[in-house]
């Protein structure tokens, strides 16, 4: 089935000339904001459908509905539209096994060379939410995922766990403790992150769950102001974490973005799915361009999820690249300094905290 990409990244790229493609694909590049079950390509999820429309009796007609969605290219009203998406893929990856499958598959997508084109990006930091089921607690979950990710050379890939704006403060204290305990053992997290329905935030419920998992060292990007209903206090709030990176931070209000300026925050940026979740109207709103015009201030480019939004990072950055209305219309020189930035803004593998022995006399 088709790998190629739809959309705002597709017209992008396709206006673009030869050049300019082998260009974008010679930069250096970092994906860091890559939720692993919206990035599985489309082609493995058809796949582990049809192994379960055979094998499994809880296969249903809204399974078969959510794929033709996903397939088609999504189309949404609104961002609260885009989470409706999630419960058609979970309910095909419920074992290890297609877990295991749908990681790699990720993986090799962004770093692999795939079709013979060369990869994506250089290095990736994929996210994913842990999610126990009647097969995994989520420490099994995490494992699972961590054992495809260390196959993989550790200046390649690496582990950023998600809390999920949705769960019980049980769930996120289950999720932490497995964070934590894995993270001292010495497998490659890197940083937590704060996701999902931006409906259902509910910051005093969540933060002490970021702290501490800052306190053991762990660096922590969250998903903020992506909608224009996040109240002030939550974004301060996160805010005052402080984080070492944001997530989309669409609608930050002048204070805000000040402070962000002044802590120089780096700023995971996805405009495809911004464009395509109407959370921007267009790309000559979007607020990648307040960010531009601010003196060096970090910022990385990123797909958020390719699965639904069909797109890629090339296509991501061919949006920075092509003349407008396409694209941004920036110089190369320009993409070549947002590219390192990106690669700048990666969160490297910090020592675990050491449990130090008791001395003998
Ligand atoms: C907020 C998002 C998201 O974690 O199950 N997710 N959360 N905003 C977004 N931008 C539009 N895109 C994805 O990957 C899928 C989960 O990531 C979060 C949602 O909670 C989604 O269920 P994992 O691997």
């Amino acid at each position: 089935m088709s790998g190629k990409i739809h959309g705002p990244a597709a017209e992008a790229l396709a206006s673009l000339s030869p050049d300019d493609v082998a260009f974008l694909q010679s930069i250096p590049k970092a994906e860091l904001h890559a939720h692993l079950h919206g990035s599985i390509p489309i082609s493995v999820l058809q796949s582990l459908a049809r192994k379960s429309k055979t094998s499994n009796a809880q296969y249903n007609d809204s399974i078969t509905k959510g794929l033709k969605i996903l397939e088609d290219g999504v189309q949404l009203e609104a961002i609260d539209d885009f989470f409706g998406l999630f419960p058609a893929i979970y309910s095909l990856i419920s074992n290890d096994e297609n877990l295991a499958t749908v990681t790699e598959a990720v993986i090799e997508t962004f770093i692999g060379s795939v079709d013979g084109a060369p990869p994506q990006c250089q290095y990736l930091e994929l996210r994913t939410t842990p999610r126990s089921n009647r097969n995994m607690s989520r420490r099994q979950y995490l494992q699972i995922v961590l054992a495809v990710i260390e196959r993989y050379p550790a200046d390649k890939v690496a582990l950023i766990v998600s809390l999920d704006w949705r769960m019980k403060p049980q769930d996120a204290l289950e999720s932490l403790n497995a964070i934590v305990n894995l993270y001292q053992e010495g497998r490659r997290i890197v940083g937590v992150d704060l996701c999902g329905d931006p409906q259902a935030a509910d910051v005093d419920k969540l933060l002490p769950f970021l702290q501490a998992a800052q306190a053991k060292g762990l660096a922590i990007t969250v998903h903020i102001a992506e909608t224009a209903a996040n109240p002030e206090h939550e974004t301060n709030g996160l805010l005052d974490l402080p984080p070492s990176r944001l997530g989309h931070a669409t609608f930050l209000n002048d204070e805000a973005r000040a402070r962000v300026l002044k802590e120089k925050i780096p700023i995971e940026i996805c405009l495809s799915s911004n464009l395509l979740c109407k959370t921007s109207s267009s790309l000559a709103d979007h607020h990648v361009l307040h960010w531009l015009k601010q003196e060096d201030h970090p910022i990385c480019i990123c797909t958020d999820d390719i699965l639904p939004f069909r797109n890629s990072l090339l296509g991501e950055y061919a949006l920075l690249l092509a003349k407008p209305p396409l694209g941004l219309g920036l110089a190369r020189s320009e993409i070549e300094r947002i590219a390192k930035q990106g690669m700048e803004s990666r969160f490297r593998p910090r020592p675990p905290v050491e449990v130090v022995a008791e001395q003998e006399d």
